[in-house]
C-alpha cells in the first residue's frame, strides 16, 4: 500500500513508519516538525540522540534499500498544501498521528490550551474535509487515547468504543443501540481527542469515510525491531515534566539515581502497551478497515492495566531505586479500577509484550546508557491542571 504517517517524526509515527516501510509498504511521511519545536521551546531533549528527519530517511536507505520520503506539512495551517499532496499521491491509506500529544503541556497555559485545541482539532478536520473534498477512499487510521474514556470507577469493563444502552420509548418499548461511549476527557489534550471522536462520526455518516480510531494507553518503551538496526534512526524518548509518560520516567528516575515521582498516593490505574505492539496494533488495523459507510471503527490498543504505585514499586525493587509521593499536580481520581476490553487486536493476532522484569531491565539499560544526557532540573513536572494546584507544586523533590 501507500501509505501517508501524518506526525511521522514523533514518538510513535517514526517506529511506525519504519515498520510499515519494513513491511513493503511505500511510506510518506508528512509532519511539520513541532515536536522538534517544543523541545526547543521547553529546552529539552530527547534522552536518546535524534538526527534530523532527512538524515533519518538517509540511513533507513542505506540500510535497507527502502525509500521513506518527508514532506514538510502543517496539517491545522497548510489546508491547501496538505490538499494539494493527497491529490497526487493518492494515498490507499493513511495514518494519523499529528496532534499534540502531551496532557500536561496542554495545560500549561492559556497559548498551550489554544495551541493545543487549534492544532489538534484543525488538523484532524483539514484531513476529513480534504478527503471528501479530492473523492478520496483512503482508509484513515486515527491515533487516539484511552483517555477519551476517563477513569471512573464504575466497576465494569470498557468496551471497545460503543456502549450498548437500551433507550426507553414513549409508547414503552425498549430499543437498543451502541452509542459512543460518554466522553470524560481529564485534560484539554484529552479533550480535543474526543472532539475528533464527533469529526470521525460525522465524517463516516455523512460520506461513508472508512475511518479507524485507536483508544490508546500509555506506551512504554523505546525500541522497535526497526529502530534497533542503526544508532542514527533510534526512536526519541522523553523524560521531561510534560512529554515523559510515567513508567518512561520511572526508568530514566532510576538510571540517574532520582527519586520515583509518584503523583499523589499513586492510585491511579491506567493501561498500557509496550511501543513493539503500538506498531503492530496500527499495522493490524490497517490490514483490517471498515467497508465504506459503516460506523467508525473503534479498537482499545492496550495491553495490559497497573497502577502508579504499583508501577513504582516493580522497578524500585528492580533498581534500587527510592519511591516519592509528590502532591498531584493534576486533577484527576486519587484512586481508580480499570476493566478494559482488548479482545479485537487479541483476535486478530496480536501477542502481547508485557512488563516482565526483564524487558524492564533492558530499558533500565537503555536509560543508562544516555543518563549522562539528562537535564535533572527537566524531570519536575510543573505544569499543574488549575492555578490552586500550581500553589501545590514541588519543584526540587
Ligand atoms: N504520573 C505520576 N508521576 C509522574 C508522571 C505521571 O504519578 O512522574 C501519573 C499521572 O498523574 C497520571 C498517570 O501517571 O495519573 C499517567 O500519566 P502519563 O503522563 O504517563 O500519561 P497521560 O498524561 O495520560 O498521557 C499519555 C500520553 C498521551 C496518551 C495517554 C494515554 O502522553 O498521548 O493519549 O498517555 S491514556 O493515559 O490512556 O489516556
Amino acid at each position: 500500500m501507500k501509505i501517508a504517517v501524518m506526525g511521522g517524526d514523533g514518538f510513535i509515527g517514526w517506529p511506525t513508519s519504519l515498520h510499515l516501510s519494513d513491511a513493503g509498504h511505500e511510506i510518506h511521511i508528512l509532519d511539520n516538525l513541532s515536536r522538534r519545536w517544543i523541545d526547543t521551546e521547553l529546552g529539552v531533549q530527547s534522552l536518546t540522540p535524534m538526527d534530523s528527519i532527512q538524515e533519518r530517511t538517509r540511513i533507513w536507505h542505506a540500510e535497507t534499500g527502502r525509500r521513506i520520503h518527508f514532506n514538510l506539512i502543517d496539517l491545522a495551517k497548510d489546508y491547501e498544501l496538505l490538499k494539494k499532496w493527497l491529490a497526487e499521491h493518492r494515498p490507499d491509506a493513511i495514518v494519523h498521528f499529528a496532534e499534540q500529544r502531551a496532557a500536561p503541556y496542554s495545560m500549561k497555559s492559556d497559548r498551550h490550551k489554544n495551541y493545543t485545541v487549534n492544532n489538534n482539532v484543525s488538523a484532524t478536520h483539514n484531513l476529513l474535509n480534504a478527503l471528501v473534498e479530492l473523492n478520496l477512499d483512503a482508509h484513515l487510521v486515527h491515533l487516539g487515547t484511552m483517555g477519551v474514556y476517563g477513569y471512573s470507577t464504575v466497576g465494569a469493563a470498557i468496551p471497545e468504543g460503543y456502549l450498548p444502552v437500551g433507550i426507553e420509548t414513549a409508547d414503552g418499548r425498549t430499543v437498543n443501540q451502541d452509542i459512543l461511549y460518554p466522553a470524560n476527557p481529564g485534560s484539554i489534550y484529552h479533550m480535543t481527542k474526543c472532539l475528533d471522536q464527533l469529526l470521525f462520526q460525522f465524517y463516516a455518516k455523512n460520506d461513508g469515510l472508512r475511518i479507524t480510531d485507536l483508544h490508546q494507553g500509555i506506551v512504554w518503551g523505546t525500541h522497535t525491531e526497526q529502530t534497533r538496526r542503526h544508532e542514527q534512526i533510534i526512536n526519541r524518548f522523553d523524560y521531561d515534566g510534560d512529554y515523559g509518560t510515567v513508567l518512561n520516567r520511572f526508568l530514566i528516575q532510576a538510571a540517574i539515581g532520582y527519586p520515583l515521582t509518584v503523583h499523589g498516593t499513586g492510585g491511579q490505574t491506567r493501561a498500557f502497551i509496550h511501543i513493539q505492539d503500538s506498531v503492530r496494533c496500527i499495522e493490524l488495523a490497517l490490514k483490517n478497515p471498515p467497508p465504506r459507510n459503516a460506523r467508525v471503527e473503534i479498537f482499545n490498543q492496550m495491553t495490559e492495566t497497573h497502577r502508579v504505585r504499583d508501577l513504582a514499586e516493580m522497578i524500585a525493587k528492580l533498581s534500587g531505586a527510592e519511591i516519592i509521593r509528590l502532591p498531584n499536580p493534576r486533577k484527576e481520581a486519587p484512586e481508580n479500577d480499570l476493566i478494559v476490553k482488548n479482545d479485537k487486536f487479541l483476535d486478530l493476532g496480536l501477542a502481547p509484550i508485557t512488563l516482565q522484569a526483564g524487558l524492564l531491565s533492558e530499558i533500565v539499560d537503555v536509560a543508562r546508557k544516555y543518563a549522562y544526557r539528562v537535564d535533572r532540573s527537566r524531570v519536575p513536572a510543573v505544569s499543574a491542571w488549575t492555578k490552586d494546584l500550581a500553589a501545590t507544586i514541588n519543584h526540587d523533590p
